[in-house]
């Protein structure tokens, strides 16, 4: 019988620790046949799926895969088998078992450093017949510059077809911070593009003539629909939806009314949650409830009139990536809660709401996770998704215990 690397990995670390905590058994001539007999036990519960109780509902976490290098991005394909990107620029198939594909072909050169690489990747809304995807990634621009970009590709049989890039953040920057993005289609079909401030562009983020901590709205061949907020506005660029962003890597459209939200990581503390409407301006950098990691303020002001008030923040930081509301069906006491990854926190938040308001927070699988949580999807089985942000990155399934 086939032992899944998983099992292996567990079985070499608990031995490992076995062994050294019983050397002294050793060295008295205990024999080491026992040892590993109980130890292959040890290693077979830790497989089996964790069953937690939280405030609502008793679920379960079962780890599909571990088979994952530094997973960012995932959306479910119509036959339930699971679209992932890992940041160092692979796109991979993970089947409905937790066999994890080999990288598919064609996916554009990313520029991986730091934050940067492949990010995050959803279907077109008519994807069963066009079977096309969408991409955001670091892309390299030259000179040692690079910005975030978004690419259009038809999904092949044996990997990106026709794949073209449709948008480029301008202007392109040096470094490898606050790349945001994440990407979600409005009810409408125009694509939200999520994008941050590249930490040394802060200067550029109130400004209209740029893309810098900016949500873009664009149609699907990456133009600005005729309804943008700041079209007819002199001098701003025509794809801006949203303006005063710091860096945004949690996105979804609410299902009860199609807006969108997202939330974005602020500095030392003070990450926000907004409900992110077209032509407001969510404040960054001049209000935040956040100071500069050095401890000097980054302003005095957490709100102003004209800046849009976070709908939810949170001090200390708990590096917020990752949005969901919950529209799935195996756990109905979680029904319109919003999830938001947290990849300081390592555990999951879950935010109560009541029209249209945070009124409650849970924070869930501290214990049980422990891992930076960097995305959270709904499942089409109704089972909620995360993918952990590791060297040894996790596909997580989410439902009720049994
Ligand atoms: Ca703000």
């Amino acid at each position: 019988m086939a032992i899944p690397a998983s099992t292996r990995k567990n079985f070499v670390r608990s031995t490992t620790v076995l062994l050294r905590l019983l050397q002294p058994a050793f060295a008295a001539g205990v024999v080491l046949a026992p040892v590993l007999l109980l130890t292959a036990v040890c290693a077979q519960a830790l497989d089996e799926p964790q069953v937690v109780a939280t405030e609502r509902a008793k679920v379960q976490l079962e780890v599909i895969t571990d088979g994952l290098d530094h997973p960012w991005g995932l959306a479910f394909l119509p036959d339930g088998r699971a679209l992932v990107t890992e940041r160092p620029g692979r796109l991979r198939i993970v089947d409905r078992t937790g066999k994890v594909g080999e990288p598919l072909a064609g996916v554009p050169i990313v520029d991986a450093v730091g934050q940067g690489g492949l990010l995050d990747v959803t279907l077109d809304p008519e994807f069963a017949r066009n079977q096309r995807i969408y991409l955001s990634f670091a892309e390299p621009r030259g000179d040692g510059m690079n910005g975030t970009s978004v690419a259009r590709a038809k999904l092949g049989p044996k990997g990106l077809e026709d794949v073209s890039v449709i948008f480029r953040q301008q202007p392109a920057m040096k470094g490898g911070h606050h790349f945001g993005s994440r990407l979600v289609f409005g009810r409408d079909g125009n694509l939200f593009v999520t994008l941050g401030d590249r930490n040394s562009g802060r200067d550029k983020v109130q400004l209209l003539d740029n893309h810098v901590g900016k949500v873009v709205r664009i149609d699907r061949d990456g133009n600005a629909p005729a309804d943008n907020p700041y079209l007819k506005q002199a001098g701003a660029l025509p794809e801006l939806w949203s303006i005063g962003h710091r860096n945004i890597q949690g996105a979804a459209l609410d299902p009860a009314t199609g807006e969108l939200w997202t939330n974005e990581h602020g500095p030392k503390g003070g990450d926000e949650m907004n409900r992110t409407l077209g032509g407001r301006n969510y404040g960054w950098p001049l209000v935040t409830y956040g100071m500069e990691y050095s401890g000097k303020p980054v302003s005095n002001k957490t709100e102003a009139p004209g800046l849009e008030a976070p709908a939810h923040y949170w001090v200390p930081s708990i590096a917020t990536s990752g949005l969901a509301f919950y529209t799935g069906t195996a756990i109905p006491a979680w029904k319109g809660s919003v999830f938001v990854g947290g990849l300081k926190s390592g555990d999951l938040s879950r935010l109560e709401m009541r029209d249209g308001r945070v009124v409650g927070e849970e924070r869930l699988f501290g214990e049980a996770i422990k891992r930076r949580i960097r995305t959270v999807v709904n499942g089409p089985d109704g089972a909620l998704y995360l993918l952990t942000d590791e060297s040894e990155g996790q596909l997580i399934r989410v439902t009720a215990a049994k």
